[in-house]
């Protein structure tokens, strides 16, 4: 009996080779999962290896044209139902993606690109595949067809938000909220100042982060160097005086005190102060330093107060923005501002699709 040994990316692959070399009446006599060595040298692959011979010996149960023919009992049948329509499923949610060797050897490369930014294995590989699914076979060698097809591939996670838009005249309020320390006095600042020096409106600020001591002093010196109204809001009930007591302004701003998503009795707290409030919009400030699961909590803890659009702040000092893309993709919320350092007004930009990809995909400095 001749034995031979079959290696492929797929079972099926390995195989037809095992059909094509010896004929139908090969016998599988074994099969295993083994790492192969990629192009370059670069990273590794999970192969199929398959060992088998041309003649039976006579205690090999299972020959190929066998297994089509072979009959199971019932319920056994009914139990591979099962077990299939479950596999299906996790297949589905992506649940066992990694254990898929679905990666063409050229776009390994850039799957250790993404891996090396963060990006979770799950989401890398699904990113990879929309490459591989969406690039020409013959594009596929060029590396600036595969980082444009890549840099695509992020931007179809990317949900972007119009900046806020202020119609002179009439009355839009907007607050941002968040963890501790993310930028939100800093980035309220920012709009503020944007608002007035370069669009000439008029808007005015109200703070309920009466919290600490320093809080409102932060805010008063912007208010002052911004030469804006400022209103302080101490209560739920004193937020509709606040608003009013700004007089004509386009634009209301209303930073608020951080609060750990861990605390739910202060975001409910905060959720009291906006419901009287009735902001327009909500932008939820995250920072890019934050890991990703901070940053996942976050999200869920302020849905609360209904935050419907994402700030994200610290661009310039987060390294590996992989994480930040595996919440934004999911959250459902677009982004609409980002910012990129302490200068006041200068270190904020309307979000970007294209280039906020490219940040994270680390093919564009922030500055
Ligand atoms: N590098 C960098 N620092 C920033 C950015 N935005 C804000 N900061 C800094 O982050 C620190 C905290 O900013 P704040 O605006 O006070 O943050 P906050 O969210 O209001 O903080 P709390 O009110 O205490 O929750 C300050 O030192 C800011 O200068 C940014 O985009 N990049
Ligand atoms: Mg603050």
């Amino acid at each position: 009996m001749t034995t031979k040994t079959y290696r492929a990316g797929t079972m099926k692959e390995a195989l037809a080779q095992v059909r094509r070399d010896l004929g139908g009446h090969a016998v599988i006599l074994n099969t295993r999962e083994v790492r192969g060595r990629r192009l370059f040298g670069l990273g590794r692959r999970e192969m199929i290896e398959v060992t088998a011979a041309r003649d039976a010996p006579a205690d090999v149960a299972i020959a190929m044209p066998a297994v089509a023919t072979l009959s199971l009992p019932s319920q056994f049948g009914e139990q591979l139902g099962h077990l299939h329509a479950m596999v299906e499923r996790l297949s589905r949610q992506g649940a066992i993606d990694h254990l898929l060797p679905d990666i063409p050897g050229e776009l390994v490369p850039t799957y250790a690109t993404l891996l090396e930014a963060e990006v979770p294995e799950i989401l890398a590989r699904r990113l990879v595949r929309h490459v591989a699914e969406r690039i020409e076979p013959d594009e596929i060698h060029k590396p600036e067809a595969v980082r444009d097809a890549l840099r695509d591939a992020v931007e179809s996670c990317l949900p972007i938000a119009p900046p806020i838009s202020v119609v002179p005249g009439t009355r839009k309020v907007v607050a941002l909220v968040g963890p501790t320390g993310v930028g939100k006095t800093t980035t309220v600042a920012k709009l503020a100042a944007n608002f007035k020096l370069a669009h000439g409106l008029r808007p005015g600020l109200v703070t309920v982060d009466t919290f600490r001591i320093a809080a409102v002093e932060q805010l008063r010196t912007y208010a002052e160097i911004i030469d804006l109204p400022l209103a302080v809001a101490n209560s739920p009930a004193e937020m509709r005086k606040a608003i009013d007591s700004l007089g004509d302004v386009d634009l209301v701003l209303i930073d608020t005190a951080g609060r750990s998503p861990r605390d739910e009795v202060k975001i409910r707290e905060l959720a009291d102060f906006l419901a009287v409030a009735r902001p327009d919009e909500v932008h939820l400030v995250l920072s890019a330093t934050s890991g990703e699961r901070s940053l996942r909590s976050a999200v869920e803890r302020f849905a609360v107060v209904r935050a419907d659009r994402l700030i994200l702040t610290k661009l310039d000092e987060a390294e590996g923005l992989g994480g930040v893309l595996a919440v934004i993709g999911q959250a459902n919320r677009p982004i609409s501002y980002l910012t990129t350092g302490q200068a006041v007004p200068d270190d904020i930009e309307p979000a970007d699709r294209t280039r906020l990809a490219a940040l994270i995909l680390g093919q564009e400095a922030v500055v």
